[in-house]
């Protein structure tokens, strides 16, 4: 389907709510953008987290391994950042889509745990593509943990070790070079392909494999609605743009009448 409507006219609003309201299945894809207005910096934007580091010296398992201190020093900042955060309109209104409606499924790249928070305990969780800077995993026996502790980066002896082997822990996050975990990325292309719309909230579309799970809706029939205040390789190729921020937009979309 071409891109018929864009902006933040109203005919996109409405086309978007139009698609909505008939759909059966919608997949939800989000990134950074989704949380910008609940104080979490995005990645690529102006102020964004990359522009003060650079994603190949802390995202990657080559920066742990030459410097496990450093790169636990900037999750745990970014731990300690999100958790004065609080879900946006923008989470409330996805959570509370997914309560209600039998196929609505929010996919996120985040990790910032902002989707599960309010979702509160409703079965509505999100799939997290990228992991969570709350949980954490051994470097040796792969052994997982939930872990929202502050961080002690000041030698590499006070950083989180494993209770089972006593082997440094590492983020439980999916860095560059590394593969998602087969079953959620899997479950991912399953939603994404038999959804009749694809939700695009606030990503750059940049980081494969997720940026391409939008397509596989397109390419099986469906429609794309992104929602983001700028222009990303995916706005080329949706049915509907709503150009704005994500905590005024999303919830206007999913609005019930
Ligand atoms: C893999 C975890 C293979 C760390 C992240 C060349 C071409 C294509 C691909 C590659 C390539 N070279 C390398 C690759 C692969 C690489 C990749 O895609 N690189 C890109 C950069 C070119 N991908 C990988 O390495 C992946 N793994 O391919 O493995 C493999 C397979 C088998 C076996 C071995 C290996 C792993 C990818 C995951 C990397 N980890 N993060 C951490 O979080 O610390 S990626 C990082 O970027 C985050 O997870 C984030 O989720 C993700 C995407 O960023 P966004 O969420 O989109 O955020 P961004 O700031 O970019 O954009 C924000 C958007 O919001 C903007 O559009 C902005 O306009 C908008 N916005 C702002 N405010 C608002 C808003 N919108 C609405 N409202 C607002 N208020
Ligand atoms: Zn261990």
């Amino acid at each position: 389907m071409a891109n018929t409507v864009e902006g933040d006219s109203t005919g996109a609003m409405d086309l978007a709510r139009s698609l909505v309201q008939r759909a059966e299945r919608i997949m939800a894809l989000t990134g950074a953008g989704v949380s910008a207005e609940s104080g979490v910096p995005t990645f690529r934007g102006a102020g964004g987290l990359w522009k003060q580091y650079r994603a190949e010296d802390l995202a990657t398992p080559e920066a742990f391994a030459r410097d496990a201190r450093l790169v636990w020093e900037w999750y745990g900042w970014r731990r300690s950042l999100v958790l004065g955060c609080a879900p946006n309109a923008a989470h409330r209104a996805l959570a509370s889509a997914s309560a209600v409606r039998p196929a609505f499924h929010v996919v996120t790249q985040n990790v910032d745990g902002l989707h599960a928070v309010a979702a509160g305990g409703t079965a509505s969780l999100p799939l997290e593509l990228h992991g969570s800077l709350f949980r954490i995993r051994c470097t040796a026996c792969g052994r997982r943990q939930d872990d929202r502790s502050a961080i002690d980066a000041t030698t590499t002896e006070t950083l989180p070790h494993c209770d089972t082997c006593g082997a440094l822990m590492r983020p439980d996050i999916v860095w560059f070079g590394e593969p998602l975990d087969p079953a959620g990325f899997g479950e991912a292309v399953r939603l994404a392909s038999a959804a009749d719309v694809c939700l695009v909230v606030g990503t750059s579309a940049v980081v494969h494999p997720a940026a391409g799970l939008a397509d596989l809706t397109r390419r099986a029939g469906g429609a794309i609605i992104e929602v983001n205040v700028d222009s990303t390789p995916i706005t080329g190729v949706a049915t509907a743009v709503l150009r704005g921020p994500a905590a005024e937009i999303v919830p206007e979309l999913l609005r019930d009448e």
